[in-house]
């Protein structure tokens, strides 16, 4: 049987659909993931790495492992799955909320895109308002503020709280879908974690691609235990066939 032919009468007269997307929707593009056996950079604990203490005890080595990062991202192509989700625009309203920082859903076309977690090409002071886009890697690290103060990569570290502009948005649109996919995360970080909740509070079809088990892997009304590249393009076939 095909993978989503559970639904897929239900399917056909979806008007909203919410993707919220973790690390591994960018694995089959050769993003590591950061639980897992890709848990690791030079033997540090990544969760450990992305905390403002890891920051203030060693902004240089923070911002080795984001210049590495960034430079990995840049080498690398949107995957099936981000292509999917865009291509997907075409027959439905589309948002996707993603956890990641690499970029990969807007390069693969999608125009709908809320970063929860900050983005791999900005920039902010860590004392002052100054944010900026990153234009070229610094000759220097940790890069200086005009104001004195050390620059940080702009993404929402352990502890800090996520933009609320964006988080606000996010709480508002997943409260809205009448389909919500939820792809590529384990779902252990909160409050990203809680967006299915707000999507069955509006009776939304919830559906997981996860070739693992997660915590909400329960309450979910489909579960696609396959990877995303292969899941995502089977899922907008069925849109193309109406
Ligand atoms: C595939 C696949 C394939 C593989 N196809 N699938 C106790 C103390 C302090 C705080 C807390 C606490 N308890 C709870 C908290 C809150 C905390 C939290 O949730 N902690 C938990 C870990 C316990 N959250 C926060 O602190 C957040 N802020 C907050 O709550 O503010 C309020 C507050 C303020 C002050 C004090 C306390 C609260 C902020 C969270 C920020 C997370 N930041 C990071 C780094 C971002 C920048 C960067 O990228 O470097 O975000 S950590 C990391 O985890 C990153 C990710 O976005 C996030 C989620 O990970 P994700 O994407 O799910 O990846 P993985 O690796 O976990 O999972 C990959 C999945 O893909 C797996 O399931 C695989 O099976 C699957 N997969 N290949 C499909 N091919
Ligand atoms: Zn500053």
């Amino acid at each position: 049987m095909k993978m989503f032919e559970l639904i897929k009468d239900q399917i056909k007269d979806i008007k909203k659909i919410v993707f919220v997307t973790g690390a591994g929707i960018s694995q089959e593009s050769g993003v590591p993931t950061f639980r897992g056996k890709d848990g690791l950079w030079r033997n540090y604990d990544v969760m450990k790495l992305a905390t403002i203490d890891a920051f203030y005890d060693n902004p240089k080595l923070v911002w080795e492992w984001y210049n590495e990062r960034r430079n990995n991202v840049f080498g690398v192509k949107p995957n099936l799955g981000h292509k999917a989700i865009a291509e997907l625009e075409k027959y439905a309203n589309v948002m996707v909320l993603t956890q990641n920082i690499d970029g990969l859903h807007q390069k693969a076309g999608s125009t709908e895109v809320l970063e929860l977690h900050g983005s791999i090409v900005k920039i902010k002071c860590s004392v002052c308002d100054f944010k900026d886009q990153m234009t070229a890697e610094f000759s220097e690290i940790p890069p200086l503020c005009k104001c004195g103060n050390i620059l940080r990569p702009d993404v929402v570290w352990f502890g800090e709280s996520l933009p609320q502009d964006v988080w606000q948005k996010a709480m508002i649109v997943a409260g809205q879908c009448d389909l919500m996919i939820i792809a590529g995360t384990s779902l252990v970080v909160s409050p990203a974690n809680t967006l299915p909740i707000y999507a069955k509070q509006n009776n939304a079809i919830l559906i997981e691609i996860n070739p693992e088990n997660t915590d909400m892997s329960s309450e979910m009304d489909l579960v696609i235990r396959n990877t995303s590249a292969i899941a995502l393009p089977e899922f907008v076939s069925m849109f193309k066939e109406n």
